[in-house]
């Protein structure tokens, strides 16, 4: 991309107040100067936030990877794309240049047409963090299949429910994966999954374990022999700029996950725009994102808003500990990164371990860190600063979600002066606005509400995969004419913004978000459950950690409870994955409930986070006794 840089302080208002005067202007000057297009659009935004219908650059022509790859073959074909970093510290890292990738993504376009995928194709993709995730995804967005990651780490129950959800006519899994000193059976998740999902066709599976995987004849296929001879000649198709690049699930307050949206071109300048502002980046940086590939933040800030630039990127297979705790300080020493991208959660795990570990290594190549996923307390925040980024590079603590696909409130580096755990100031382009209960905005500083967005944005999904009417309902209704974000925030007295956390039922443990009623679904199918409540309360390394209150269909005394919770919580693991067990897990006689029979998680919550002094008003319960029974229960 051209020089779409915000360069300093009055530079960023400058720029902001036009965007807001002006968003078709000013989207329309960044689609035309970073991207090549087959054909250009007819209208830049043509939107209905009542209806929620959001089309941008309409009618314009293009293919994702021609901007991600082709484009960058004659500067800088030989510069590397991505430097993967594999689990093991002694298996060497591969640096894969831009000619290469290109290659290996048409290589892999053809083994996929071969098999009969053909644009619009819904695609499953169950991959580890290894090259061939990345090579994957763009073979889907060259030949116009939609591709739908999910997290190496889900249940089979998990899986063939989002498969049989966008209907996948294929999954694309590997033999295993490795993490830590662990080795992980996928193919074998898959084989439970598949048997569930009767749209899949073919199963196209990727060596990387060398495990034992039972091969089933005429839907199984090892990728391997089928690649070597595939053709590296793959004509990228032409894609409308709102047919669909992915699909990707997040949990929901209530019910299954939802199925967001992302299209073509909207996503592409948005990823593109944000990444090269935010991470501040320049020709020649190495830029590092921990995140999994499986989740948001590593589609928009791993593969596509990087590739776009043009940048190097790193995927990392293993974890922040293994074969030590000093794996991240090894990896930036390593590869001499310079924009290092990661989580809360990590952060404060990684503090908790002897500084020593961080001091052994030099960190002077880096020159921006981020932080995603949750809000960052107080204390990671200095320790990152200190330790990490030696009080020398600011702290882009970026605030957005699945739904806004890129990075909507973040100081840029640099340009924002950055306070601890305030995400501070919009994007140009992005309009925040804080609403109260009864749907009126909040104006002036110094104020907290519930974080809307007025204006639509380029990134933003366009609906729930089969279900336009959730979308509409779960986003445009609660404050009419405006996107709502499902968090809560404040803003100080200069306008900037701290998010507060999720005002609906959604809990991020390590930063990931977790549906409570889907894990409350899962319990409530042991036998002996009758019913159960999920809430969070805050934990020292994983932010949020899950409180279960559990109520039994018999109680009796006799009952086995350490038992019950390990079997909770395995179920818990089998329809949802480990990310979703219970920390703790406590019986009940009854659940405090309201007169309309809704559980009161206000007073759970409390009692969770031992608070039992402040519950408010308990009058408009049905059953004010069981608080105080629960209070004195015993865990
Ligand atoms: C990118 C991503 C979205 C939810 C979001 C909010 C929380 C993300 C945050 C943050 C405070 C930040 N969140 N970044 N809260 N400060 N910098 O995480 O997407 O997985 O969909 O989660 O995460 O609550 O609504 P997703």
């Amino acid at each position: 991309m051209k020089n779409l840089y915000i360069d300093d302080l009055p530079d960023y208002f400058k720029q902001y107040k036009k965007s807001i005067k002006n968003p078709k202007k000013f989207w329309d000057k960044i689609a035309d100067e970073g991207f090549v297009w087959y054909q250009r659009w007819s209208k830049v935004v043509e939107y209905d936030m009542e209806k929620a219908e959001i089309k941008w650059f309409k009618n314009a022509k293009l293919n994702i990877t021609k901007n991600c790859l082709d484009r960058h073959l004659s500067v800088r074909g030989d510069k590397t794309a991505i430097i993967f970093e594999p689990n093991d510290p002694k298996e060497k890292a591969q640096h894969i240049s831009y000619k290469e990738l290109h290659e290996r993504v048409c290589k892999m376009a053809n083994v996929l047409r071969d098999l009969g995928v053909q644009k619009g194709d819904r695609v499953c993709i169950y991959l580890p963090m290894i090259p061939e995730l990345a090579v994957t995804m763009l073979a889907c967005a060259r030949l116009g299949a939609i591709h739908s990651v999910i997290f190496a780490g889900f249940s089979d129950t998990a899986v063939a429910s989002r498969v049989n959800d966008f209907e996948a006519k294929m999954i694309i899994c590997s033999d295993g994966s490795f993490r830590g000193n662990k080795a992980i059976d996928l193919k074998g998740i898959i084989d439970k999954a598949v048997e569930k999902c009767p749209t899949v066709e073919k199963v196209l599976v990727v060596k990387r374990t060398a495990g034992q995987v039972k091969m089933t004849e005429g839907r199984d296929i090892w990728l391997e022999p089928l690649y070597e001879k595939a053709s590296s000649d793959f004509v990228s198709v032409i894609m409308d700029a709102e047919d669909p690049l992915f699909i990707l699930y997040t949990s929901g307050s209530t019910g299954k996950p939802k199925g967001m949206v992302h299209t073509t071109a909207g996503y592409m300048v948005f990823t593109a725009y944000t990444f090269k502002n935010i991470f501040n980046y320049k020709e020649n940086d190495i830029y590092w994102c921990t995140a999994d590939i499986g989740w948001i933040t590593g589609h928009s800030y791993i593969l596509y808003g990087p590739l776009a630039n043009g940048a190097t990127t790193v995927i990392f297979e293993g974890v922040p500990t293994y074969p030590e705790p000093d794996r991240f300080w090894d990896v930036i020493e390593k590869h001499k990164i310079t924009q290092f991208y990661t989580a809360p959660t990590a952060i404060r795990a990684l503090a908790k371990e002897s500084i020593d570990w961080v001091e052994k290594h030099d960190l002077s190549s880096l020159r921006v860190i981020g932080s995603v996923g949750e809000p960052i307390n107080d204390e990671a925040w200095h320790w990152y600063n200190d330790h990490v980024g030696k009080k020398k590079c600011p702290i882009v603590d970026t605030w957005w979600q699945t739904e806004t696909g890129g990075i909507m409130i973040s100081p840029i580096p640099f340009v924002t002066p950055t306070k601890p755990t305030y995400a501070t100031l919009p994007l140009p382009g992005i309009q925040p606005v804080l609403m109260d209960e009864k749907r009126n905005e909040i104006t002036g500083n110094q104020v907290d509400g519930n974080l809307c967005i007025r204006f639509p944005w380029p990134g933003i999904a366009r609906t729930i995969w089969k279900d336009h009417q959730r979308y509409k309902e779960t986003y445009f209704t609660a404050f009419p004419g405006k996107y709502f974000t499902g968090d809560g925030a404040l803003r100080d007295e200069v306008g900037y913004y701290r998010i507060t956390g999720r005002v609906d039922d959604v809990i991020i443990v390590s930063g990931h978000n977790l549906g409570t009623a889907p894990i409350e679904d899962s319990i409530n199918q042991h036998p002996a459950v009758a019913e159960s409540a999920i809430v969070g309360y805050p934990h020292d390394i994983k932010g949020s950690a899950l409180y279960g209150f559990v109520m039994l269909k018999d109680i009796g005394e006799s009952r086995d409870k350490e038992n019950l919770r390990k079997e909770i919580n395995q179920l818990i693991t089998d329809t949802i994955g480990p990310i979703a067990k219970l920390d703790k897990i406590q019986f009940v006689n009854a659940l405090p409930k309201t007169r309309s029979g809704k559980i009161m998680r206000r007073i759970l919550r409390k009692i969770a986070e031992g608070d039992f002094n402040s519950f408010g008003d308990i009058t408009t319960l049905q059953n004010p006794e069981v608080v105080e029974e629960i209070k004195n229960e015993k865990i």
